[in-house]
């Protein structure tokens, strides 16, 4: 067999298996990956990405949390906290399923984080 006869060869079989695909039923669809969020306090000095986060109702969010000092970390409206230890990463993981505008601050520093906008 020749190299380029052995190339259409693969070719139809490819053709084929695609075909074969499309008559079974469509793959579930995967899971929107979370929302992240990352927070990092430094000398009472907050640092984000953006000081508004918007995401989608329903939209899973992880806010990862880290201060150089021991705080607490709130995210109002869903009312979610964080004990903060100094240098140990904290994760909050909440699905947005109340719409509005949310303020996260830092309770020790009084720091305000970001606003979490749900639409
Ligand atoms: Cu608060």
């Amino acid at each position: 067999m020749s190299r380029r006869r052995v190339l259409a060869t693969t070719a139809a079989a490819a053709l084929l298996t695609a075909a074969g695909c499309g008559s079974k039923a469509p793959a579930p669809r995967a899971a929107a990956p979370a929302v992240k969020v990352a927070v990092t306090v430094t000398g009472g000095k907050v640092r984000t990405a953006s000081p508004r986060v918007t995401v989608r109702r329903g939209r899973t969010v992880e806010i990862d949390v880290t201060s150089d000092a021991a705080d607490e970390f709130h995210l109002h409206g869903y009312d979610r906290e964080l004990e903060l230890k100094p240098g140990v990463p904290g994760v909050l993981r909440f699905v947005a399923d109340q719409p509005g505008v949310f303020e996260a601050e830092l309770h020790k520093s009084g720091a305000r984080a970001f606003e979490l906008q749900v639409d």
